[in-house]
This record gives structure tokens, C-alpha cells and sequence, in this order.
């Protein structure tokens, strides 16, 4: 059952899409209102909803994230974070997906909190039983999904309300890699060329914004890719398709068309005075589109023409929470003040302020309470709309090319989204680091994700921050076979991780032969599951909820309805323990070769599972097609393929 609650007046975000009559909300049915906010430590305004936990609910959801599957213990914070360090202690990262589902023998509980501003989960945090969700604004709908029996049902019931998950184009489901430091087009050509030297395949290329003329959004930097064009069409020639970034701020600069169009129709984001509101993002001074207006969110979809002209196919949008590294007005505060430290001696406290007040210029919880939004007519602060700024830059963007481009799908991904923008965009997981934790964070994350409506997604293949090993992508390859966005990203200035450089180029190529194999399974499975509201990716526990052991399992998966996978996720180990909640038979993926492995009773059994191998689990009954030997995406899609039963 699907009922809404109304809270004071709010604003209608259009995540959910299909039409139901608002309840009224009866205290203590699902949740319970609190009248003492203090708990949270948070001021009086906005709502507080209370739930007991009993010991054996999971509580699945909230998509984007860091920690488990199970989200009991810990705070998170739903507002877009542009944040590049996602360790544990972290509350927020660069998407706002306010779904919940308590799960246990007991009850299937799905609460999505549908508001733009800032929401609070602590989950079991201030007390271990109890959930408490805060929301900072007057105005809220609760939507509430009960009455299913199992947990798969009632995220169905979600995801029916929020309508069908976006389907990139066939190509997008190959292997792509991409690195923040290609600065010309000769760097692309090399990349291209390495990998075809090294026999590796290769379906795209992501570029950066090196691209760019000085990092402005639908220019060419003509001294080091003077012949964009031809390189696009070149590339797609050899197979590979070109994905160009694009930044959410837009330059100040006379003469730059985007500025002076945005300026002329007053598309841009003002402060309270009606000035432009001036933040700095990768090219200087820059102003914000105000994504949130639907005239100026179709100008700017408008404007990726001048790439879909060049033959460009997909995008990836950054920087869309949106990221701030300074406003000029704090920017100039800051600068008066640093003038009066300069006669002070730096004591202990006025150095750590000193140290704050320049530390805390980007992304500035103040910067965000002062600029405007103009969303359906009603001008908003910008800080109670937040979590919609990069949903509605991505969905103005696909709204366009829809129109632009109605006979071909084109691909895009965004860092920053709310739920909706699944409707019309894919994610990728933002800036991880090379961490063991992290490849298995990048598994945890494919369900909550899924939950939300995000099918398309993946994280940085082999970490973008900090210095990759070849064994830590090798086995973040080996996850990988299986995840719809497959993209070897990593940042400027850390280890060169293109899979060409590394000793046991074979073992990678392998890989990308098992990826490619599974393609047949692996497209139909996503398609069906955007068709049928289904999740990809799904947690043991939504499959065999009477096994207390499979709940608690953190570290393996089912992709679809036929298999589970059991990727080793720790570093110096040639194999893992994998627990079997019923009787499965392995697939092995070794040389490139498919191979019958051993049938496993229910159990823990350990698998060994050497670096450059994969494999999955077919469960009793199923059968799945797997593809010959492909060398391409293309190849893989038409590959003959063979079943595989057990
Ligand atoms: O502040 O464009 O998440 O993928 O390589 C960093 C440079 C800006 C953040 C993105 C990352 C990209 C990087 N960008």
C-alpha cells in the first residue's frame, strides 16, 4: 500500500510521479512526530519522526552512501556533497536519496522522504533502537510503502511511484576509461592506441575538463584539441566513443556566449540584493544556472547541441551539487580578515580559527543560504532546494536531447542526484579512493542504489584518489564484470592506471572477455529490471529472509534472479569463504575460457579464486545465456551466445 502524508506546503520535487490522494497522517501509525527536536541538536523548525527498531529490522536504503548495507549505526545527512574523502565517519556524499526500507519477518517498511532541503537519518546513532529522521524544513511528504510481504515488493511499490529508471544506449554497457590529465588530443590518441597495442579492448574515453577552452562549458580548447572533430569521428571509426565533461558553473566572461545569453535572459542564480551571485569553480568567477527554472534549464540543455554537432554521444555532469570552492562575497570577507591577523601572534585559538576560516572556504554551509533558486514560479533560498540543483541540471540536459536527438539514446551520467533524476540520468559514484575498502563499498553501494531508482552506476574502477596497485584492479576489474557503468577513472597527479601499464596485461584482457561474455545477461537483466521495477543488484537478505545468516551478508550479492556473485574484495588472498544460502553451481571464468566449476551444498565453503579469475554462482533451476568469445561491446551484442543451466 502507497499512502502520502502532506506537511505544511510542499514542494513538489516530481520524484514521484504517479498520482495519489494525500492521508492524513495519524501519529504513531508507521512513525511517530516528536515535539522535542533537541535530540538531534538541531533548532526547532522542520519535522522529527521517531521509529523503534526492533533487533532483527535491517534497514536498507539511502543509496549513495558510505558504511553498509544495512544502515544501522551511523548518521547520514541527506545534502549533495561535493566531498572526496569517503571514509566512515562521513554523513553525506554527492547524492540526496531519502529512501528507507525496515525490513524483518515482522514488517516491510518503506519510508521515502520527499523534500529538497537538508534531512537528517540517524539510524540507531543518538540511541541504538531507534530511528530518528529530522527534516530541516516547514514542509515535507512522507511517502509510505507497506503491506508487502517481502522486501522486493514494497521497493517495487517505490519505484512504480517514482517512475522508470533511464536506459543508456548498448555501447555505455562497455568498457570506458578515462583520466583527469588527457590534455590534448594526442593524449587520446595514445590511450586509444596503447590499448590497441596491447590487444586490450576499449569502448570509450571519458574526457576531462582539460578539453576546454580554460574549463568553460561548450568550448573547445582549440591549442590542444584543434582537431576535436575529427578525433570524435575518428574515435567512433575505431569503436570508441568519446564522453566529454561538463561543469556546473559557467564563466564570467564577456563575449563567452553561455555568460552573455545566461546574463541577457537572467538564467543565472542571484543573491538576496538581485545581484549575480559570484562563486569560484574550476574556471575562476563564475555564476550558477539556475537549473531549477525550466526556462533556463532548457537554454542550458540546448546548449550541449554544440557537442552532439561534433558527433559527441554522451556526458558526464560534474561539480552539480553544486560544488563551490569559494564565493567572492566570502572570499572578500575572508581576505579582511586574514589583514587583521597579520599583526596578531597566532596563539592556540585564534590559529585554529585562522586555520578554519581559510579551510572552510569551499563548499560553505553560508555560501548555500545566499543565493536563489527560482523553481515553478516561487523563488527559494538556495538551501532549501539544494538536493534538486544537479537532478535538474542532468534532467534538462536528457530533456533536451530528447528532443535534439529523438532517434538516438544518448548517454549521461551526473555526480549529484535526488530521486527523480533517475528518470533521466545515471551516476557514477564520485571521487573514491584506491582503497581495498572502497572496492567493496562500490558492491554495498549497487543495492541501495538500485532501491533508489539508480540502475545505471558504477564507482571509479580501480579507485580515483590515492595510487592504485594492479592487484587492487585487478579484483575491482573482476567486481566490475558484472556493474552496468564499467570506467577506469582515477585523479591528476596519482599512479597512471590505464590497465596497458601494468605487468599481467593478459589477466585484464581476460576480464574484459569475461565482462563481455556476460553481456547478454547482463543487458537483459538491467532492462528488465528498469521495466519491471526491479532491483539489479540485490541484497541476500531480499531472497532468503527466513536465513539469518544471509541477511547479514555484506560482501556478496545477486545480480538478477539466476546468480550471486562472491568477488574477492581483500588484498593477498588467492580465494574467499563464500557463504551459500542454498545449493549453487559455479561458473569460472579462467584465460578467457568458461568453465563448469564444483556444485556447493548451503554452507560457508571456501573458493579459490586466483587474481584475473571470476566466476558467479547459477542457482539450482535457472539457466542463463552466456556469450562466445567478444572482443568489443558491439561484438558482444552480437555474439552467438549459449545456455547455461543448472
Ligand atoms: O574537483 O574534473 O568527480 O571525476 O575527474 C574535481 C576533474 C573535479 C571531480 C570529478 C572527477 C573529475 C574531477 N572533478
Amino acid at each position: 500500500m502507497f499512502t502520502q502524508y502532506k506537511f505544511g506546503t510542499p514542494i513538489d520535487t516530481e520524484a514521484i510521479i504517479n498520482n495519489v490522494t494525500p492521508s492524513f497522517f495519524v501519529d504513531g501509525e508507521y512513525l511517530s512526530l516528536a515535539a522535542d527536536h533537541s535530540i538531534l541538536g538541531e533548532n526547532k523548525d522542520g519535522y522529527l519522526f521517531e521509529l523503534s527498531l526492533d533487533p532483527e529490522d535491517i534497514v536498507y536504503g539511502l543509496g549513495e552512501n558510505v558504511r553498509g548495507i544495512n544502515k544501522r549505526g551511523h548518521k547520514y545527512i541527506s545534502f549533495c556533497s561535493d566531498d572526496p574523502s569517503h571514509s566512515e565517519d562521513k554523513n553525506s556524499l554527492y547524492g540526496a536519496h531519502n529512501f528507507l526500507l525496515i525490513s524483518s519477518k515482522a514488517r516491510n517498511l518503506g519510508l521515502f522522504f520527499d523534500t529538497p532541503s537538508r534531512v537528517v537519518f540517524d539510524i540507531g546513532f543518538t540511541d541504538i533502537d531507534k530511528l530518528y529522521v529530522y527534516v530541516s524544513s516547514d514542509s515535507l511528504t512522507l511517502n509510505v510503502f507497506s503491506g508487502e510481504p517481502t522486501p522486493e515488493e514494497t521497493v517495487r511499490q517505490f519505484r512504480a511511484a517514482i517512475g522508470q529508471s533511464y536506459i543508456p544506449p548498448k555501447w555505455a554497457f562497455g568498457y570506458a576509461q578515462s583520466r583527469w590529465g588527457y590534455r590534448s588530443s594526442e593524449d587520446i590518441r595514445r590511450v586509444y592506441s596503447s590499448y590497441k597495442e596491447a590487444d586490450l579492448p576499449l569502448d570509450m574515453i571519458y574526457i576531462d575538463i582539460d578539453y576546454m577552452e580554460r574549463y568553460k562549458d561548450f568550448t573547445i580548447n582549440r591549442e590542444s584539441f584543434g582537431d576535436f572533430e575529427s578525433l570524435v569521428s575518428e574515435m567512433k571509426d575505431n569503436g570508441v566513443h568519446l564522453v566529454p565533461i561538463i561543469d556546473g558553473g559557467v564563466k564570467i566572461e564577456e563575449g563567452y556566449e553561455v555568460y552573455e545569453e545566461g546574463i541577457a535572459n537572467n538564467y543565472f542564480c542571484k543573491d538576496k540584493d538581485n545581484n549575480d551571485f559570484v562563486v569560484g569553480v574550476w574556471p575562476g568567477d563564475c555564476l550558477f544556472p539556475d537549473f531549477l527554472n525550466d526556462k533556463a534549464r532548457a537554454w542550458f540543455g540546448q546548449k550541449y547541441k554544440f557537442l552532439l554537432d561534433m558527433g559527441i554521444e554522451g556526458f558526464w555532469n560534474d561539480m552539480n551539487e553544486p560544488a563551490i570552492f569559494y564565493s567572492r562575497k566570502h572570499l572578500n570577507e575572508v581576505y579582511d580578515k586574514l589583514e587583521d591577523y597579520k599583526s596578531k601572534e597566532l596563539d592556540l585559538n585564534n590559529f585554529f580559527d585562522f586555520k578554519d576560516l581559510v579551510s572552510g572556504i569551499n563548499n560553505n554551509d553560508i555560501d548555500y543560504k545566499s543565493f536563489y533558486n527560482n523553481y515553478k514560479g516561487t523563488t527559494y533560498n538556495h538551501y532549501d532546494v539544494h538536493n534538486l540543483y544537479g537532478y535538474y541540471m542532468s534532467r534538462g540536459a536528457m530533456e533536451e536531447f530528447r528532443k535534439l536527438t529523438p532517434n538516438k539514446d544518448i548517454l549521461l551520467i551526473s555526480r549529484a542526484s535526488y530521486i527523480g533524476m533517475h528518470r533521466y540520468a545515471g551516476i557514477w559514484q564520485g571521487d573514491n579512493n584506491s582503497v581495498w575498502s572502497h572496492l567493496l563499498m562500490n558492491l554495498k553501494m549497487m543495492p541501495s542504489l538500485n532501491m533508489c531508482g539508480f540502475l545505471y552506476t558504477g564507482a571509479d574502477l580501480g579507485g580515483f584518489n590515492c595510487n592504485t596497485t594492479e592487484d587492487l584492479l585487478l579484483r575491482w576489474t573482476a567486481l566490475n564484470q558484472f556493474i552496468p557503468l564499467m570506467r577506469n577513472h582515477s585523479a591528476l597527479g596519482t599512479r597512471q592506471q590505464e590497465f596497458y601499464r601494468f605487468k599481467n596485461i593478459d589477466l585484464f584482457r581476460n576480464l574484459l572477455i569475461a565482462r563481455y561474455r556476460m553481456i547478454p545477461y547482463i543487458y537483459d537483466t538491467f532492462v528488465s529490471c528498469v521495466k519491471t521495477n526491479s532491483m539489479m543488484f540485490k541484497p541476500l537478505g531480499f531472497e532468503f529472509m527466513d536465513d539469518p545468516i544471509a541477511r547479514e551478508i555484506e560482501d556478496q550479492l545477486l545480480v538478477g534472479n539466476e546468480i550471486m556473485i562472491a568477488p574477492v574484495v581483500t588484498q593477498n588472498t588467492t580465494g574467499r569463504v563464500v557463504y551459500f544460502p542454498e545449493r549453487m553451481k559455479e561458473i569460472r571464468f579462467e584465460n578467457s575460457a568458461v568453465t563448469e566449476g564444483n556444485t556447493y551444498e548451503q554452507g560457508y565453503h571456501y573458493i579459490n579464486l586466483p587474481l584475473g579469475t571470476t566466476n558467479f554462482f547459477l542457482r539450482e533451476g535457472r539457466k542463463i545465456p552466456i556469450a562466445e568469445e567478444a572482443l568489443s561491446i558491439d561484438a558482444a551484442f552480437m555474439a552467438q551466445t549459449k545456455i547455461y543451466e543448472y
